[in-house]
């Protein structure tokens, strides 16, 4: 089986559109600029090493992750918006539909959200991660007909190799069905250089590879670009306080989006764990809400 196609950071929207078509994910060489890289390296590595790595074999017990970047590296930008990234992303996930509003045809669009933002670092040692989709969250059904809910980002912040875990992908595996199992065998590592990046959709299989150096760590500085159409229409999180919201009892703190739910939408990191946001309401962990991005280091 042949890997992912890779093109050169001139390479056009076009080019990036039709690589993701085909394979459902693309590599893009020297996407970062150096001063890029530089800073993420600077601002992201020393927090990683603070991180505890995760509690179960999704995580990775060997694993570091940071999220919330953008209180920790204004370099997350240059990431987001990068045209060969964004471009592909609105021809994706802004598609429009037309429906009826009284008399009138009128088409909307989804727009787009950052919906997950995170540094991977995984230690010598850390084996595979299970195959996945990261549409998953969103309980997408497969295949997708071209409409997707996530186009995802992993930029590489150390070198990517097939010994250091290069992040493995299952090329054309968007097109699968529900019902098809991904396997190990098909897979293929993305090996690339620091700076250079992976951008894949959501419904492409792929998985952390494993470490099996004896001494060299992988990390990536990653986001998921999504369809804005899924959240809640009102900002109940600017709206109501934490204060006010931990006065409610427990089924409307969930009703009003401090819920993860079993597809792990809405977690927010604490010391480097994913977890559901109703435990930052409750009297004995309220102190933790200190530890959640931006409050972490004020
Ligand atoms: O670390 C990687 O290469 C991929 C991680 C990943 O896919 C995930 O955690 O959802
Ligand atoms: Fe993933």
């Amino acid at each position: 089986m042949t890997g992912l196609a890779r093109l050169s950071n001139a390479a056009t929207t076009g080019d990036v559109i039709a690589a993701l078509e085909r394979d459902g994910g693309v590599i893009i060489e020297d996407f970062l600029s150096p001063e890029t890289l530089e800073g993420l390296r600077n601002d992201l590595l020393p927090l990683l090493e603070r991180q505890s790595t995760g509690r179960d074999g999704f995580a990775g017990f060997k694993t570091r992750r940071l999220s919330a970047l953008f209180a920790h590296t204004r370099h997350c930008a240059a990431m987001a918006t990068h045209p060969l990234y964004l471009k592909p992303a609105e021809h994706f996930l802004c598609r429009p539909r037309e429906m009826w509003v009284g008399e009138e045809r009128l088409s909307f669009a989804a727009d787009i959200r950052i919906g997950v933002t995170q540094a991977i670092q995984l230690a010598p040692g850390q084996p595979a991660q299970p195959l996945h989709r990261d549409d998953t969250v969103f309980l997408w059904r497969h295949p997708t007909g071209g409409r997707e809910g996530r186009v995802q980002i992993i930029c590489a912040v150390s070198d990517f190799t097939a010994e250091n875990g290069g992040t493995l992908v299952i090329p054309g595996s968007h097109l699968w069905d529900d019902e098809r199992k991904p396997e190990m065998s098909e897979a293929i590592p993305t090996v690339m250089k620091a700076g250079s990046a992976l951008i894949f959709l959501g419904s492409t299989f792929h998985a952390g590879g494993a470490n099996t150096t004896q001494d060299e760590y992988r990390t990536a500085a990653g986001l998921a670009l999504d369809a804005s159409n899924m959240r809640q229409e009102e900002n109940m999180y600017l709206s109501i306080s934490s204060d006010q919201v931990a006065s409610y009892p427990e089924q409307i703190q969930r009703l009003l989006g401090w819920s993860a739910g079993t597809n792990h939408m809405g977690w927010v990191e604490v010391d480097g764990q994913m977890i559901d946001p109703i435990h930052l309401l409750r009297e004995q962990d309220r102190s933790k809400l200190k530890g959640v991005g931006a409050a972490r280091r004020a």
